[in-house]
């Protein structure tokens, strides 16, 4: 079979995600910027005209837009490889898809446009690469330009503003500990192989956390064996070597280690309330803007919200994307019997991440023409 094109770039935080999964999934790819007329001309108008990394195109010229949508299709194809079936697993699985790959994004643009922004060629380099077919002035002082862009105009709408940065960075130190202390033990979030919310994880910790200057410094020094999981995502082979236990598989009796809860109780002290607000702000909204016809394209976030994260005030967009993929987590658990809903409630009440299995919203989303819509 002739390999799939993925479209994407190396310090992409939603790239890291679809690659690593093909890559684990042994599926041949060629990677390649969209800034290309062949992108724009022929991909885009397939991919909704939503221009965005990771999409895919396959040699017979089918479009897939969106990382999400990419694993949905192999994981289909792959008989679901690389889905747990156990119930705490199962919920646990797609809760790291969700916070890695939506309720990460504040370190992520933290450390890049605070902290590398002026380290020398290597960020700008990167943002040459994906627009590189406009730049008048020279691919690195325009890529130089966008930045500052960004940092003034995008930044503030993730909550990465002066009064928040302390927080941030404590946050994620913290973060780094607890997920060096679960990968001291295991390779992966669940045992000897990835599953889906390994690749969620994947999104901010490769492309910006584990990748750009400063991060990376910090992974290393402080995280050796979060950095190995890291690398070990980005091959083929299982890359377990260090461990006795070389078993390519999820750990036995449905097991949610310590290690793991402790990562999740951390996380949750962010994802939480940020969720709650999120969730508050976009069901207002939907109420507000009932005559929108089914089909209507779901944007990127409705209004803004406040909400606290340890005693810090923070106010940033509200975005539907997180409950479209909190909802996979909520179907799931709904689907199961009762009896495993209970142990899945006592694991999540452990973690403090009991009331995500209510934060839904008031009308649900779902795909047409390569595009999130309201449904
Ligand atoms: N929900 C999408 C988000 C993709 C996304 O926002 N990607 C960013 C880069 S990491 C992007 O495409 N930005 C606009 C662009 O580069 O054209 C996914 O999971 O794939």
């Amino acid at each position: 079979m002739a390999p799939i094109t993925l479209y994407g770039s190396p310090f992409s935080l939603f790239t890291g995600r679809a690659r690593s999964y093909l890559i684990k999934a042994k599926i041949d790819y060629r990677e390649e910027p969209h800034a290309s007329s062949h992108f724009y001309k022929t991909v885009l108008p397939k991919a909704g005209g939503r221009r965005g990394i990771p999409t895919i195109e396959f040699a017979n010229g089918d479009v897939i837009r969106d990382g999400v949508a990419i694993i949905d299709h192999f994981e289909k194809l792959n008989g679901h490889k690389f889905s747990p079936s156990s119930p705490k697993q199962k919920i646990v699985s797609r809760l790291l898809d969700v916070i890695g790959a939506e309720g990460l994004l504040r370190p992520c643009m933290h450390y890049r446009f605070n902290h590398d922004v002026d380290e020398g060629d290597f960020l700008p380099f990167h943002f040459g690469t994906i627009y590189n077919e406009n730049t008048p002035r020279g691919i690195v002082s325009d890529a130089k330009e966008r930045m500052a862009g960004i940092r003034e105009f995008v930044l503030p709408a993730w909550g990465v503003t002066p009064d928040t940065h302390d927080l941030i960075e404590t946050f994620h130190l913290e973060t780094l500990r607890v997920l060096n202390e679960h990968f001291a033990e295991y390779p992966y979030f669940l045992g000897g192989k990835p599953c889906i919310g390994d690749f969620g994880m994947m999104a901010p910790l490769y492309g910006h956390l584990g990748r750009d200057p400063k991060p990376l410094s910090l992974m290393t020094r402080h995280a050796v064996r979060l950095f190995r999981w890291v690398e070990r995502m980005n091959r083929p082979e299982p890359d377990i070597g260090e461990f006795k236990n070389r078993q390519e598989s999820y750990m036995e009796g449905d097991l949610i280690p310590s290690t793991l809860k402790s990562v999740l109780k951390h996380l949750a002290k962010d994802f939480i309330p940020e969720s709650r607000a999120a969730c508050g702000q976009i069901n207002l909204w939907l109420d507000e803007n009932k005559h929108l016809p089914s089909g209507t394209e779901v944007q990127r976030s409705v209004g803004s919200c406040d909400f606290e994260v340890l005693g810090t005030m923070i106010k940033a967009e509200a975005q539907p994307f997180r409950f479209y993929l909190l909802k996979r987590m909520q179907d799931e658990f709904e689907a199961l019997e009762s009896q495993d809903q209970k142990l899945v409630k006592s694991m999540l009440e452990d973690t403090g991440m009991t009331e995500l299995l209510d934060m839904k919203l008031s009308r649900s989303i779902g795909r047409d023409n390569n595009l999130e819509v309201w449904v």
